[in-house]
């Protein structure tokens, strides 16, 4: 199943010679070759193991292999945009033997870590951050009159976030070499889109018309008299034919020297545009074509696939399955499509992840009423606000933690006027291999100190779907539903009554402790129940439903009739869903212990979403010996 890799032995021989930083620099060009195919298998049969990124590692094989010819680690900065195409760099910084624990709970990271490494420049997570990283390296080394290296790598995808050109603005005047690579694959996760990503083509696809650029001047050349002149006015127009002949006129007109574009799989072609680039004094983009998934057949027919992707089978490229049942995320897509075939006025936004969010699905039925704006979280919640002005109901599905990069515009552009904008909040809590910088447990946080909008949470699937058809079509402004990565729960699907705004579930009553469990914490809240009533412990049991409008009747009144009031949320302690709720009981001088239950507040780094919810004391054993050993104020 692999191509191009016929020559591969079982041993790698040439990659055995890696083992610290810098010891590319002991390999002659032609092994070089070698280690890129050894780098390929290595990285196939290792994510293969416990997923991971495949598809953007294998494009950067021969990119990271010349880089490291040309750098010197830990002095020089490298700074990997987004960061899931680190791999490569962390083979030759001397990880590769850990990467049996790659993701793994205290294992190497999938993404650039300063605290693993020094050879590690910035630590990143979250798309377009490289480039005004790298700029203020090179300020800083500037001030300290230090003189490395500083590169930043960035994808054609990541190049649709407007922080990018923020960055581009800034970086104009500057007077040392920055190098910003561009790593053009036309991919984001699935097909780049947008005005950059057809201008990028447009470059790729003008290099045969090079040679047309100097017949065109041979001719006019010739002609007596005006020849001259008429080739000087060829050149010097930019709004005509020098903007179909130059490439990169973009970049070189911003100030920002242009070199491409370049086979990004061609070694010696790297090599020498990487060190007429390092000389460059000022900022130089080098656009390098690459191809997402080169190497493996798999991934080279279905990138998006194996972009970030599971188990699987090395031989066919099969998925390990784990696990049959539906997904939250697969419920949000068909009911979206659902509510979407009933009211002409909804529209979707996806955030460059139509895949991952279930829209693929919306797009396929609504082609028109779709919108894939780029990497470009901040914007796109700003234009659901102007959707929503002209009498659209825009559904803006987003990971949680991606969502972050809209916080302004959410309270300004939507909340401030109260705008019916949906947002289907994907990933909320704990997310799990991808990290810190992944995890969605901030958003019960950063939302509810906003006014006018909705906040809810279901408790499994057909709770999902009602919750979405009442945001859509039964509340007038701004709604989030947050909801978890991974399997929807079934645990009493046909026990769901009417959604009420602002209204908690009441499951079960009990006389001793009081649990309000918000969102996904429901199963685990059940099963605490049970094994409290083992103990002769009698427990009320509330789906909390709202954050926002809070339930506080429904709360006043159990923290009145019970001892202990349990709160239960995958989202940090401070802002979260059990601060409202011991607010509220204090608010309305109810005297009661409370226990809130949630993640502390701190980062949570990588690891299987079960360890880490154990680790975190959010599982069924660690909430019931909390319970039990609770303090109880009489
Ligand atoms: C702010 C933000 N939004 C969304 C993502 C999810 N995401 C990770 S990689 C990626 C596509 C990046 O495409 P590109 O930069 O071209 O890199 P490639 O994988 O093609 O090499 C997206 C959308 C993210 N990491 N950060």
């Amino acid at each position: 199943m692999y191509t191009n890799l016929k020559r591969w032995g079982s041993v790698a021989v040439v990659l055995e010679k890696i083992n610290h930083p810098n010891d590319i620099k002991k390999i002659d060009k032609e092994e070089k070759k070698v280690l890129a195919y050894e780098i390929r298998k290595f990285l196939v049969e290792k994510v293969s193991k416990n997923g991971g990124h495949l598809a953007s590692n294998l494009g950067v094989v021969e990119l990271t292999i010349a880089l490291h010819s040309l750098m010197d680690f830990p002095e020089d900065k490298l700074i990997w945009d987004v960061g899931h195409q680190s791999y490569v760099h962390k083979i030759l910084t001397g990880r590769k033997d850990r990467f049996d624990e790659l993701r793994c709970t205290d294992g190497l990271c999938g993404f650039p870590k300063i605290s693993e490494s020094d050879c590690d420049a910035f630590d990143t997570g979250h798309s377009t951050t490289s480039i005004s990283a790298g700029l203020g390296i090179v300020k800083a080394m500037e001030l300290n009159k230090e003189n490395h290296k500083v590169v930043a790598v960035i994808g054609d995808g990541s190049l649709t976030g407007g922080m990018a050109y923020e960055a581009f603005n800034n970086a104009a005047s500057l007077k040392r070499n920055f190098t910003i690579i561009l790593n053009d694959n036309h991919m984001s996760i699935s097909r780049n889109v947008g005005g950059m990503s057809k201008y990028l083509s447009s470059i790729r696809t003008a290099r045969p018309y090079l040679g047309l650029k100097e017949n065109v001047e041979n001719v006019l050349a010739s002609i007596p008299t005006f020849g001259d002149r008429l080739v000087n006015r060829v050149r010097t127009t930019k709004n005509g034919i020098k903007a179909l002949f130059v490439p990169g006129m973009f970049f070189e007109d911003m100030g920002i020297k242009y070199f491409g574009p370049i086979d990004g799989h061609d070694l010696k072609a790297l090599n020498q545009t990487l060190l007429e680039a390092f000389s460059v004094e000022g900022p130089v983009l080098v656009h390098v074509v690459t191809k997402k998934g080169k190497g493996y057949v798999p991934a080279e027919k279905q990138p998006g696939k194996f972009h970030g992707v599971g188990p699987f089978d090395v031989k066919t490229g099969e998925l390990i399955s784990n696990g049959n049942g539906i997904k939250y995320t697969d419920v949000f897509a068909n009911e979206i499509v659902k509510i979407a075939r009933n009211n002409p006025k909804v529209v979707a936004i996806t955030a460059a992840m139509a895949d991952g969010t279930g829209l693929a699905k919306f797009k396929r039925e609504f082609p028109n009423r779709f919108f894939d704006v780029g990497i470009a979280e901040a914007h796109g919640v700003t234009f659901a606000g102007g959707l929503s002005v002209g009498g659209l109901i825009p559904v803006f599905a987003v990971y949680s933690s991606f969502l972050q990069r809209g916080f302004d515009q959410i309270i300004t552009d939507v909340a401030l006027t109260n705008r019916h904008v949906v947002f289907a909040i994907d990933r909320a809590g704990i997310v799990g291999q991808d990290g810190e910088t992944h995890q969605g447990d901030f958003d019960l946080s950063y939302l509810n100190l906003i006014p006018n909008l909705t906040i809810m949470a279901p408790r499994n699937a057909k709770e999902l779907e009602t919750m979405l058809d009442f945001a859509v079509n039964k509340v007038d402004g701004p709604v989030a539903i947050r909801y978890p990565r991974g399997e929807a729960s079934k645990v009493l699907p046909n026990f769901n009554s009417e959604i009420k705004l602002g209204k908690a579930e009441v499951i079960a009553k009990g006389a001793d402790v009081a649990i309000i469990s918000f969102g996904n914490m429901f199963d685990r809240a059940l099963n605490v129940c049970k094994l409290l009533e083992d103990e002769g412990i009698s427990a009320t049991l509330v789906n909390a439903r709202f954050l926002k409008p809070l339930d506080e009747d429904t709360i006043v009144n159990i923290g009145r009739t019970h001892k202990l009031v349990v709160t239960l949320e995958e989202n940090v302690k401070t802002g979260g869903f059990g601060e409202a709720v011991v607010c509220a009981l204090s608010k309305n001088q109810v005297n009661v212990s409370t226990e809130v239950i949630s993640i502390p507040d701190a980062f949570v780094p990588h690891g299987k979403v079960d360890e880490l919810n154990k680790k975190l004391g959010l599982d069924t054993e660690s909430i019931l010996h909390r319970i039990m050993s609770a303090k109880i104020s009489e």
